[in-house]
């Protein structure tokens, strides 16, 4: 990455935050604060295209702040803010609205995952969130977006509109194409219930997934209910490959113990998943419990979260401020 280079990711505030968000995004925020210029932002414009309650959006933004704090992120060294008090995301997703094609929003998997079958009744904001997040990212000229997996759709519409702007508007170069930056063993976590889904915030069962803010009960419990395979580990990953809770169970306990894959099976092949689970807890509780102590005693001192916030925003609001006047300039708006 050369020194123009850019970072800037977001999260929802939409409460929960768990071991896939942790996993695919929060820890890679933090390793990337160490060289880059990083910027990274509690979208909470995203969140309100599902209704939310706004005493409780109140306090999952300052939560997810807390939980940036919590895994390492460092204030003074990357810029952390809240969406909306920039306004220029909002103004940059309506220029961008009028560059992108319904046709391409057409084919975003997640509005139709998160729509379900009543098409009709989703929000306006949660058909155009893509839109909203390619102004996110363009809004700073970013040049890497590390997400998860399940946005990586999304990102590959942000370049597109990205492309189409700079040719539009007679511009080569003037938004740069964003790059996904996606973690390579595990960039989707799965669902401790169903191995086909992923780990998610809005998923009803909270068996389903890890919180960052679970206690080592809560994690032993659940690590122990989750979904594995009545037979023994397999002996070969092409025989773990076709059963999706057991990889990934196993995947998770790879990606934080640090051992490859093949090496694992080694060990464990022939045994029982108890085997494994027993391992797994232990491993998640000296990985996951300090985060979630550090979230609740930060949420202990609400004064300070929003100090954070404050001086983000004035410094994203700075940087917005001077791209959108040269992207006024180049639509044509006075
Ligand atoms: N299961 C996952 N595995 C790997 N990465 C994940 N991310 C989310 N779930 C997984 C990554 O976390 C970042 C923040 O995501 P988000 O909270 O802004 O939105 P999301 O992807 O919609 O997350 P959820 O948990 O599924 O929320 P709900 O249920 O509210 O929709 C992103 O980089 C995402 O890729």
């Amino acid at each position: 990455m050369s020194k123009k280079s850019l970072v800037f990711s977001g999260v929802q505030p939409t409460g929960n935050l768990h071991l896939g968000n942790y996993l695919g995004a929060l820890k890679n925020f933090v390793s990337l604060q160490k060289d880059m210029n990083c910027i990274y932002c509690v979208v909470d414009l995203h969140a309100i295209t599902v209704f939310q309650k706004p005493n409780v959006l109140r306090d999952n933004v300052l939560e997810t702040v807390a939980s940036f704090l919590a895994t390492g992120l460092d204030p003074n060294k990357s810029i952390i803010f809240n969406q909306s008090s920039v306004s220029g995301h909002a103004e940059l997703a309506w220029i961008l609205n009028c560059v992108s094609r319904i046709g391409w929003l057409n084919r975003m998997t997640q509005f139709k995952d998160k729509a379900g079958s009543d098409k009709e009744k989703a929000s306006v904001g949660l058909y155009i969130y893509p839109n909203l997040m390619a102004a996110d990212i363009l809004l700073y000229k970013a040049t890497h977006v590390p997400v998860g997996a399940d946005q990586k759709q999304h990102l590959e519409l942000s370049r597109d509109i990205a492309l189409k702007f700079n040719s539009d508007f007679g511009c080569k170069d003037f938004f740069p194409l964003p790059e996904p930056l996606i973690p390579k063993n595990i960039s989707r976590v799965m669902s401790l219930r169903d191995g086909t889904k992923k780990m998610s915030k809005s998923e009803e069962s909270d068996y389903s997934r890890i919180n960052l803010k679970d206690s080592a009960d809560e994690i032993i419990k659940k690590i122990k209910k989750a979904k594995s395979d009545s037979a023994p580990i397999p002996n070969s990953l092409k025989e773990l490959e076709k059963k999706p809770e057991a990889l990934n169970l196993l995947t998770i306990y790879s990606e934080i113990s640090k051992i490859n894959l093949d090496k694992i099976l080694d060990e464990m092949s022939g045994k029982d998943y108890s085997f494994l689970k027993n391992k797994l807890a232990d491993l998640l509780i000296g990985e996951i419990a300090p985060v979630g102590n550090e979230i609740k005693k930060l949420m202990g001192d609400k004064t300070h979260l929003l100090k954070v916030l404050k001086k983000g925003n004035e410094k994203a609001r700075n940087l917005a401020e001077e791209n959108l006047k040269n992207i006024r300039e180049k639509v044509g708006l006075i």
